[in-house]
């Protein structure tokens, strides 16, 4: 610590009672002197005769976060000494006073002081899997001794944090702070131990590993339940051997394989890309140009214009986090359909045990269905999720611009149509902006908030914050036709359609992008999204422009009746109440018959090659969007990638795939292309740039933002 610097870690004496506080803002990370900070005190507390115990708490609004992200990947100096082998060899109890997070390594601290407390909304949670590595401060060793081998395998592998009124169930929590003053109560639950012997430490307990012989199958059948979610992963089963080791070898054994495993994680891939991907999350929510400090409007009611499916789910969105919710159709039809699939929705995850009856119950008096624009007129926000036409966009604006009180903020859920022409039925288009939900909005956290060229600053940071106060990532995007999310993903559903006019079948297609880790493929996510979709817009299309070349097979397949699984039959056939996709021979002889009427020529090909036409081509675009300022960084792109498109996680995201490959031989496989398809595969400007000047896709920048 330099001189006049603040201490990141406080010694007091109170009452008898030693009080260690973690003060590293903004969530006590246990960053560079911390760790060493603790040992000291804790030394300092064990030779004061005067200390009958101690408190461990954090400053702020959190315990501790965990260990400091930044620093993995890097060489970093050794602690002194370990802070739990300290914790262990102490003569004095040690409290635990748990507020905001208790997460990674804080929470293994906490494990290791001999008891812990906490107010009822802080949570705990060892979620290092979600960043590719594992609990490697014992975490592995002392939660299946505290709380039993399976709930520990539970929360270990899914790495969620748990609220501290259940993990006082658990048992991870002692006992529950009851009044608001953390640190008084804390000192008093210690001087109330302080003269008990022995001290109760975690390593020491063994009762709960018995479990273990009750149900000797958990391990295998965890790793059974995880196999697809976590295929082409290391972490999440190393978390279980290390579990599986609590339970069959001393503690100390344990904690070798622990720190063995967790130095073979931290430099792995997907640790690097999960790292990643934490960071681009963070950082997708700054807007560079507005102020920290600049005052925004509270949302405190909202209105959602449409009844359909998105609108309904947006009203849940809103409800969900809280908010009282108008939704207004002037049809009392749809109205009535819209509350019907809200209920429904909510009924499905209350059979499921994701929702209380109670909770459904007061999401469903939220939201309120409306019939006129009066109704709603004193709403701080409204979102219109009407028909994605831009004649019925424009009436619905000229009538908010009318009825809504003077501050309401105006959004409007497009995904593609021009916010500015939208904005101009306004007299207010300041108020005006895009937030763009995804398919189901209830349900996807990819939030795009488009900047219309008069949308104001405070409007535009209204909207990045409403985004984050109901639980979604907001990210930036400027206005442009299918703004950063839905244009960086077009050209690669283009090139899928246009590899099975050349050859490849949609199994195969799917396959790859399975094996690369997608949830599912893409023809498999076209039969889940009805294959008419876009039908009527191709066909207009086609009506209008004679060099359309549209969807051939597609359509073709529309028009037999195939329209997904809602009739059984798409891109793959159906078993009755079965979603399983089987391969049909009918569908490969509607791809050779088209393919001979169109002239198109087929081949075969590589799963690789596959793979890069798919991803390249919306590298490329991305690029594109950066270029004109569409989007603020490459690193938004792999944002809304993660969250709104199936990205597996632990690729880091688009960009972040694509500088694992090179700019260099992605920009040298665009420009071969290029030569051989024309002008849809034009190499980005960026690219070429950065392959030129051999830097990384990822940290691109948009050209100043517009
Ligand atoms: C670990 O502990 C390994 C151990 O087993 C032992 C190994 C030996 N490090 O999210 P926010 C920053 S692994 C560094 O916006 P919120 C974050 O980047 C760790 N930085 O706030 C941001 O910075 P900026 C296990 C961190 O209130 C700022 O803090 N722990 C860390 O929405 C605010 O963050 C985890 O995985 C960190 N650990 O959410 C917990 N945490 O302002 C990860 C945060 O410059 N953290 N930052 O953009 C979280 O889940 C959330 O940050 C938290 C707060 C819930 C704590």
């Amino acid at each position: 610590m330099a001189d006049g610097e603040k201490p990141l870690v406080r010694f007091g004496l109170e009452d008898g009672v030693g009080v260690i506080t973690i003060d590293n803002p903004p969530v006590n990370a246990l960053g560079p002197g911390v760790r060493d900070g603790i040992v000291e005190a804790l030394e300092k507390a064990e030779a004061d005769a005067g200390v009958y115990a101690m408190v461990m708490i954090g400053a702020g609004r959190s315990f501790i976060a965990g260990a400091d992200i930044r620093q993995f990947g890097k060489p970093r100096a050794l602690p002194k000494r370990p802070i739990n082998d300290v914790l262990d060899g102490g003569t004095k109890p040690v409290v635990a006073a748990i507020h905001g997070y208790a997460l990674g390594g804080g929470l293994e601290i906490a494990l290791a002081c001999h008891y812990r407390i906490a107010v009822p909304d802080a949570k705990v949670g060892l979620p290092e899997v979600l960043i590719g590595i594992l609990p490697g401060g014992g975490g592995t060793q002392r939660l299946p001794r505290l709380i039993g081998p399976k709930a520990a395998m539970e929360m270990i592998v899914s790495g969620r944090y748990v609220p501290a009124v259940e993990a006082k169930k658990l048992g991870i929590i002692d006992a529950m702070v009851e009044g608001r003053d953390v640190r008084k109560e804390a000192i008093a639950y210690a001087r109330s131990v302080a003269d008990r012997r022995p001290l109760p430490r975690v390593r020491d307990k063994a009762d709960r590993l018995a479990e273990v012989e009750a149900d000797p199958g958990m391990f295998d059948a965890m790793r059974k339940s995880i196999a697809r979610k976590a295929r082409n992963q290391k972490a999440p089963y190393h978390c279980i051997a290390c579990i599986e080791a609590a339970v069959s070898q001393p503690f100390d054994e344990g904690l070798k394989l622990e720190r063995e495993l967790f130095a073979e994680l931290e430099n792995s891939d997907e640790a690097k890309a999960l790292r990643y991907a934490f960071f681009a999350e963070r950082e997708v929510a700054k807007v560079p140009w507005l102020p920290k400090d600049l005052p925004l409007p509270e949302v405190k009611t909202a209105a959602v214009v449409g009844a359909g499916t998105m609108g309904g789910g947006i009203a849940m969105s809103l409800a969900d986090a809280g908010l009282p919710v108008k939704l207004l159709d002037a049809s009392p039809e749809v109205l009535e359909r819209g509350l019907a699939r809200i209920r429904n929705n909510y009924a499905v995850s209350v059979s499921r045990g994701s929702l209380t009856q109670q909770e459904m119950d007061e999401r469903m008096t939220r939201i309120e269905p409306v019939e006129t624009y009066e109704a709603i007129a004193d709403c701080d926000v409204v979102i219109e999720a009407v028909f994605e036409q831009m004649p019925v966009k424009k009436e619905v604006f000229a009538k908010l611009d009318a009825a809504m009180k003077p501050s309401a903020l105006l959004f409007t859920n497009t995904s593609a149509l021009d916010i500015d022409e939208i904005a101009s039925v306004t007299k207010r288009p300041e108020a005006v902006a895009g937030t763009h939900f995804f398919v189901p909005a209830n349900v996807m956290k990819t939030f795009e908030v488009v900047n219309g060229a008069r949308t104001s600053p405070v409007t535009l940071g209204a909207a990045m914050k409403l985004g984050r106060d109901i639980g979604k990532i907001s990210a930036y995007a400027g206005n442009c036709d299918g703004f950063a999310a839905n244009r960086s993903r077009i050209p690669f559903n283009l090139e899928q359609g246009l590899m099975v006019e050349e050859g490849a079948l949609p199994e195969q297609i799917d396959k790859v992008m399975v094996d690369f880790g997608y949830p599912a493929g893409p023809f498999t996510v076209n039969d889940m999204s009805g294959l008419d979709i876009s039908y009527d817009t191709r066909k207009r299309r086609a009506a209008a422009d004679p060099n359309y070349r549209g969807l051939p097979i597609t359509d073709r397949l529309v028009e037999m009746g195939r329209l997904g699984q809602k009739t059984g039959k798409g891109w793959y056939r159906y078993e009755e109440g079965d979603r399983t996709p089987i391969v049909d021979p009918e569908v490969h002889r509607v791809i050779k018959d088209v393919a001979q009427e169109r002239g198109f020529q087929q081949r075969t090909f590589t799963d690789d090659e596959i793979l890069r036409r798919l991803l390249f081509s919306s590298v490329n675009e991305a690029c594109k969007i950066l270029e004109e300022g569409k989007a603020l960084r490459a690193s938004d792109v792999d944002v809304m990638w993660l969250n709104g498109f199936g990205f597996p996680r632990y690729r880091g995201g688009l960009m972040y795939w694509a500088d694992q490959i090179g700019a260099r031989e992605v920009y040298n496989q665009i420009a071969i292309w290029h030569q051989r398809y024309g002008a849809r595969w034009r190499p980005s400007t960026f690219l070429q740039e950065v392959a030129e000047r051999g830097g990384l896709l990822r940290e691109l920048k948009g050209r100043s933002a517009t």
